[in-house]
Parts: structure tokens; C-alpha cells; sequence
């Protein structure tokens, strides 16, 4: 089995104690940090189908997310770059009544990365909490929604509705999460979509700088 193969199978199974070690390893063979990530990604899909068929419960799916989370650790110095340039602060969080936060920080990470000065409000984050922020911070640019469940979908629409209401301005909104798509962000009135974390970082720089 290679390096990557069983960082795959030990995220599956949800081993946090061993992936950042593996990954370390994986590193250290030479694989690029980018086709490591991939892995994980992927090894989330099947995880999410194994819950799916009633193979897995919550519980093996939390191993699981603890197991990549610990491995994004290991990762992380080699996938963000030392920005300096500032585009601003990008408020971000996961919306309403949804607690998924791994695709959540890994556009942090790449936002962080393309020069943006982050504030992670977490997850489960009311249209409230993200108006706060905005306020409260100086120079916000951007705000950025994740969301992973398409029954909090909703919540995502609520968020820009308030936003727009708020009548706060000087910020772009991106969405993005796995139910998300370029159709939906259009319809509820998102400045922005971005299926992944790399592609939200490039599409972030374009809503910013115009
Ligand atoms: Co949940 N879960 N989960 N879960 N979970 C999914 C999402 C699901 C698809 C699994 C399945 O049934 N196949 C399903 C949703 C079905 C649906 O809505 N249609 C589901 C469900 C049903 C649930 C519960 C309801 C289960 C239950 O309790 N019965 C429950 C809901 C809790 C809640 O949120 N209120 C629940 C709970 C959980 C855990 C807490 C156990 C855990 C999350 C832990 C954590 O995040 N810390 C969990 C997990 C791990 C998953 C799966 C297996 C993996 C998610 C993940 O991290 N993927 C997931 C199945 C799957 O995704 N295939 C599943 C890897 C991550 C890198 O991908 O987050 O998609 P993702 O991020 C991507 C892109 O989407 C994009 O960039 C990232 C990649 O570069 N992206 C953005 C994300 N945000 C973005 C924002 C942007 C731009 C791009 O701009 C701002």
C-alpha cells in the first residue's frame, strides 16, 4: 500500500493519532501536500457515502473529520504561502444550524493565504453574529459563507438577505460548501461562488480588487 493510500484508509477509519504521522511520511517521500489533501478530500466522500448507506453513524463520522482535521495541521505550512499583500478582512464562518467546519478552514486557510486577514466566527453562525462582525471589524472586504447541509441552505439566503438589509456595505459575499452551486449563489443574491477552497481564493481576489 503506498504512503497516500494509507493515510486514505486511516482517515476512513477515523485514526487521528496516526494520520498526522503518516502524512509527515508522505511528505517526506515526496508527494506534494496538494495530492495528500486530495486524499482526504476523497476519503470524506467515502465516508459520507458509507454514512449514507447506513454503514457508518455520526459518531465514525466525527472520527473521521478529527482524523483529516489533525492531518490539515501537518499540512498547512506547505500549503499557504507568506502573503503580504492585504486585501482586507474576510469575516467567514459556517451558517446556521450547521456544524461542518472542515471545508470552512480550508478556505480560511486559502484566503489566509491570498493575503486576506481573517475572522473565523465558527460554526453555526446566526445572520446576526455575521453582521456583528462586519461592524465590528475595520476594513471587511469580504465575507464568506460555507455551508454543507442543503437543509441549511436556507440559512445561507437569510444571511445575504440581512446583510442587504443591514445596509452595511464595502464587503462582497462568496458562498460555497458541497450542496452549493453557481446557480444557487446567483439566486440568493451571493457576489460570489466557488466550488473549492484554491478556486475561492482566486474568485475572492476578483470580487475584492474589482
Ligand atoms: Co455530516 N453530512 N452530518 N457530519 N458529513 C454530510 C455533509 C453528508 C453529505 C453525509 C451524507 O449523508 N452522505 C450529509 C448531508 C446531506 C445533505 O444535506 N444533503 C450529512 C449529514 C446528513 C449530517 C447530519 C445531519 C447527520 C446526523 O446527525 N444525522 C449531521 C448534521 C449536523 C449539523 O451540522 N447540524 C452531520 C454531522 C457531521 C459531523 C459533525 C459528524 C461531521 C462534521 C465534523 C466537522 O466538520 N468538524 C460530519 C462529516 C465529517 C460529514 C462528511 C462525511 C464530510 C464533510 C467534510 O468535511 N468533507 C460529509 C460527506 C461528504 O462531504 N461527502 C457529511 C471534506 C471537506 C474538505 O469538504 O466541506 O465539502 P467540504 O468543503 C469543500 C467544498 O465544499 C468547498 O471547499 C472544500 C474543498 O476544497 N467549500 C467552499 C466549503 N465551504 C466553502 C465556502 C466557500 C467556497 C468553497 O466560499 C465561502
Amino acid at each position: 500500500m503506498s504512503k497516500i493510500e494509507e493515510v486514505k484508509a486511516n482517515v476512513e477509519k477515523g485514526k487521528a493519532k496516526i494520520v498526522p504521522g503518516l502524512i509527515q511520511e508522505a511528505l517526506d517521500e515526496g508527494n506534494a501536500a496538494e495530492i495528500i489533501l486530495q486524499a482526504m478530500i476523497d476519503s470524506m466522500g467515502v465516508v459520507g457515502d458509507r454514512f449514507s448507506a447506513g454503514d457508518i453513524f455520526v459518531p465514525e463520522m466525527l472520527m473521521a473529520a478529527k482524523a483529516m482535521s489533525k492531518g490539515v495541521e501537518v499540512l498547512k505550512p506547505h500549503l499557504v504561502s507568506d502573503n503580504t499583500s492585504s486585501l482586507g478582512t474576510c469575516v467567514i464562518g459556517t451558517v446556521e444550524g450547521d456544524l461542518h467546519d472542515i471545508g470552512k478552514n480550508l478556505v480560511k486557510m486559502m484566503l489566509e493565504s491570498a493575503g486576506f486577514k481573517m475572522v473565523d466566527l465558527g460554526v453555526d453562525v446566526s445572520a446576526s453574529k455575521f453582521i456583528d462582525a462586519v461592524k465590528e471589524n475595520e476594513n471587511v472586504t469580504l465575507v464568506a459563507c460555507s455551508g454543507l447541509l442543503t437543509t441549511t441552505m436556507t440559512a445561507m439566503r437569510s444571511t445575504i438577505q440581512a446583510l442587504k438589509d443591514s445596509g452595511l456595505s464595502g464587503f462582497k459575499v462568496i458562498v460555497g460548501g458541497a450542496p452549493v452551486t453557481a446557480e444557487y449563489a446567483a439566486e440568493i443574491g451571493a457576489d460570489g461562488f466557488a466550488p473549492d477552497a484554491g478556486s475561492a481564493a482566486v474568485k475572492a481576489q476578483e470580487l475584492v480588487k474589482g
